[in-house]
This record gives structure tokens, C-alpha cells and sequence, in this order.
């Protein structure tokens, strides 16, 4: 069956691979299925026949017949249930390994995206050094907590997972800002999922639209 996903057509990250189809694509290089993607502009994303596959008018979605599913957590969730791979079979390492979807997106990611959002919205405020202060401390504590488990680990519980891959999708949005540096085994995790041959497909999938997209 036919699988499409939607994108952005213009990633505002020109390329960078931090939009959260990346995560979508990924798992589906991961299991090997072939995808079509349906790339929006902003405008389109809002318009009705986008909002009927997604209420909040967003990328990224994905299609597989009669299914239609939105939340990239959900669609990794999805994709990693019916494929060999992504989940432990013994039923406590497969509730584990949930877990770990559920630290990244609901630990682990609010407060990296808050300090993205403050970095655009709230710049000009007066009380922006302040507000970035704390958003980055709470943010270090979770990336404390995170690496303190890690240890010397290669991957969060055993065998790469798809807690692994949301958690890897997460970590990457702090590249470049001198936070993950400080966390030597998480810098090394990062760079571990990075250097996934599913994630470097995924990669260059994105980045072939933005250089279609940004150079025409
Ligand atoms: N919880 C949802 C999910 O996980 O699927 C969140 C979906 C979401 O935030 N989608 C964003 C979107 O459609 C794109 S990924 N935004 C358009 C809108 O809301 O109108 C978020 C994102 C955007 C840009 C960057 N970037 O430039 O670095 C990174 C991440």
C-alpha cells in the first residue's frame, strides 16, 4: 500500500533536517518502506483539505490507505508496531522502549522547543536573558537525567529503538547551541543515530527539497 507523508516545501530550517517530518521519514528508511511526500506551503496547510487530514493544520501526516494519522510520535509509534526492528519483542523491553517515546516527546522536547520559540517570539522582550536563563536550565536538567542514564551505553535500553530515534530527533534541535556539548556520551548518541544509514537517507530525502525548494 501506498504511504505518503506531508512537508514542508519551504523548511524554515533550510535543510537542517529539524522539521518533524525528519523523524517520520526516518523510521520509514529504518523498516525500508517507500514513501511518497506531499509537500505544503504554509497557506495550504491551513486550507480545508489539509485540516481534514490534520486538525491543527500542520505537517507532518501520514496516509496508508484508509488510515490517515497525524503527530509524528503517533506515525513513528504506527510504523514501528508493524515492522521488525524498532521495538523489543519481550513485552517489558516493548514497554520500556515506549517509555522512552513518550520522555522524548513529552520530557524531554517542550522545554528545547520553548527555548526555540523564546529565541524568535520573545528576543525583544525585556525579560528575554532571563527567560532564556531558565528555559536553558531546564533544559539541563533533563539532558542531566538523560545522560546520567546513557552512561556509557550506545543506546537507551539495549538495542536501538524507536525511543532511540525520538529521542536522537529530539537531542539534534540543540545542535549548534553549546548545550549538548556539554554532555560528552549524549554529543556521542547524537552522532551515533546521526550515522544510521536510515537516517542519513532520511536526511538527504529533506534536503534534496530544500535545494529544489531554495534554489529555484
Ligand atoms: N506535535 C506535532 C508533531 O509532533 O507532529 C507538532 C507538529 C508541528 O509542530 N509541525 C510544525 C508545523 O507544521 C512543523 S515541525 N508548523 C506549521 C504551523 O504550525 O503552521 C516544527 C518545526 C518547524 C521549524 C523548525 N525549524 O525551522 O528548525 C523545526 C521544527
Amino acid at each position: 500500500m501506498t504511504i505518503t507523508i506531508t512537508a514542508f516545501e519551504r523548511s524554515p530550517d533550510r535543510g537542517k533536517g529539524l522539521a518533524r517530518d525528519m523523524r517520520v521519514r526516518w523510521v520509514l528508511e529504518e523498516v525500508g518502506q517507500p514513501y511518497d511526500v506531499r509537500l505544503l506551503s504554509f497557506r495550504a496547510m491551513k486550507e480545508p483539505a489539509h485540516r481534514a487530514l490534520h486538525p491543527f493544520g500542520q505537517i507532518p501526516t501520514y496516509e496508508e490507505g484508509d488510515l490517515v494519522l497525524f503527530e509524528s510520535g503517533a506515525i513513528v509509534f504506527h510504523i514501528a508496531e508493524r515492522h521488525a526492528g524498532l521495538l523489543p519483542g519481550d513485552a517489558n523491553a516493548r514497554a520500556r522502549a515506549i517509555a522512552w517515546m513518550f520522555a522524548a516527546l513529552n520530557t524531554v522536547e517542550p522545554p528545547i522547543v520553548e527555548r526555540d520559540v523564546a529565541k524568535i517570539l520573545e528576543r525583544d522582550t525585556p525579560w528575554y536573558e532571563q527567560r532564556l536563563r531558565l528555559l536553558e536550565d531546564s533544559i539541563r536538567k533533563r539532558l542531566g537525567g538523560l545522560s546520567d542514564r546513557l552512561g556509557d551505553a550506545d543506546w537507551l535500553d539495549g538495542a536501538f529503538s524507536a525511543g532511540d530515534l525520538l529521542m536522537v530527533s529530539v537531542l539534534l534541535r540543540l545542535k549548534g547551541s553549546g548545550i549538548l556539548d556539554e554532555y560528552a556520551n549524549l554529543s556521542a548518541y547524537v552522532a551515533r543515530g546521526e550515522a544510521r544509514p536510515a537516517y542519513k537517507r532520511a536526511f538527504d530525502a529533506q534536503l534534496a527539497v530544500f535545494t529544489a525548494a531554495w534554489s529555484g
